[in-house]
């Protein structure tokens, strides 16, 4: 069986979460399309990457980058950094004849994310792989909310509406990690979250139009943390620390056009007491609906026209076996996944594409349209008219 030997850039939360989805590959995937090989461990933090390259279980560890694309060994490389350096990252690794899975959003800004699109394309055809890691649009349910699109169970779609609300960024003492500033982030809520969303209404119901859009930083200023570990909030800062301006939305909430004729709304903060990691996708059909909560991601809500009226309303399906990856995670529906066999099915998906040579979704290209609705967004949160997508 082939071996792909991996690069990871970036150790933090989502690094592990990279690192959770290879090592499962070969235990949930069997016979895996290649078994994953940690070769390297890259991050800027010379502590954070060598206690990486032990309890990750990598050969060797780097605080440089580039010792991951110039190393001849290294097939695949996995970018878990801040946003901004995305595009430098990926293109190099890719000029290099290296496959990429990069997180989202694909960059800080849509020059790059075009680049990035362009350098993927201009290596595609050798068999190289580009990939950008939205992976809620690979949770069983919602892959099974596009299959019942397709098959015509909901009829027509004529609304979509999406939110993906957080609480982590409400307390104002939050530190002032790179997600708040636009340097590094691009955009806020909006590019860190809003963009999952974004993502996801475009998987099910095709390109976005255009859009108007609502955007607000309620809190202006936060504490400035030590160091660049992005810790999402977890940890508190001294109170006395020095505060400094946070220039991205907390919040923005869109309405949306698509190519299709279809309406909907998408709504991102990270400012919502109560929510945790509250994706919710609800789909209007001329003969039916479907709704899906992450915080239940096991579960899709299916509701049909055609049902007799005194019994109509929403009813569950539980995600197992009988749906998409449900034949190699657990053996009855309700035995759950969470979000490390999520990871698992994007690092599988990620290996099969590299085995067959074809590319998978969310490509480059792809992620650059989110991005370009992105900028739509916070043009129209300027002009406060609606923005055409370009
Ligand atoms: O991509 C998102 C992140 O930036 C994640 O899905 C969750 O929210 C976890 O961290 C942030």
């Amino acid at each position: 069986m082939k071996s792909i030997k991996i690069g990871l850039i970036g150790a933090g939360f989502m690094g592990k979460a990279h690192v959770v989805g290879y090592s499962n590959v070969p235990k949930l995937f069997w016979p895996a399309p290649a078994v994953p090989e940690l070769k390297t461990v890259c991050d800027i933090d010379e502590e954070t990457a060598k206690d990486a390259k032990d309890r990750f279980g990598f050969k060797e560890w780097t605080t440089d980058w580039h010792d991951i694309i110039n190393d001849p060994e290294i097939d695949a490389v996995s970018i878990c950094t801040p946003n901004d350096s995305h595009a430098k990252i990926s293109i190099a690794a890719l000029e290099a004849g290296k496959h990429v899975l990069c997180e989202k959003p694909i960059s800080n800004n849509p020059e790059d994310a075009k680049a990035m699109a362009d350098a993927a394309a201009q290596v595609s055809s050798d068999g190289i792989i580009a990939m950008c890691a939205y992976q809620y649009r690979r949770v069983p349910a919602v892959v099974q909310a596009k299959k019942m699109i397709e098959d015509g169970s909901i009829g027509d779609i004529l609304n979509i509406r999406t939110t993906y609300l957080q609480s982590w960024s409400a307390d104002p003492d939050s530190p002032l990690s790179w997600r708040f500033q636009k340097k590094y982030a691009g955009a806020g809520a909006l590019g860190d979250i809003g963009t999952h969303v974004i993502d996801i209404a475009q998987y099910l119901a095709g390109d976005i139009e255009e859009v108007v859009s609502n955007v607000r930083t309620f809190i202006k200023e936060r504490p400035v943390q030590e160091g660049g570990a992005d810790l999402l909030g977890t940890v508190k800062v001294d109170p006395d620390a020095v505060k400094e301006p946070v220039d991205v939305d907390d919040e923005a909430s869109f309405l949306v056009n698509f190519k299709n004729g279809a309406v909907g709304s998408i709504e991102a903060t990270r400012n919502a007491w109560g929510r945790n990691n509250y994706i919710t996708v609800e789909v209007h059909g001329t003969k039916g609906s479907i709704l899906f909560n992450y915080e239940r991601l096991n579960e899709l809500q299916v509701s049909f026209s055609e049902d007799p009226e005194d019994r109509r309303g929403f009813k569950t399906i539980y995600t197992g076996p009988a749906h998409s990856y449900g034949e190699v995670t657990w053996n009855i529906p309700g035995m759950n996944i969470g979000y490390g066999e999520l990871k698992t099915i994007e690092s599988y998906d990620f290996l099969k594409a590299i085995a067959d040579k074809k590319q998978p979704s969310t490509s480059f290209n792809e992620a650059y349209k989110v991005d370009q609705v992105c900028e739509a967004v916070l043009a129209s949160a300027n002009s406060r008219r609606w923005e055409k997508v370009k």
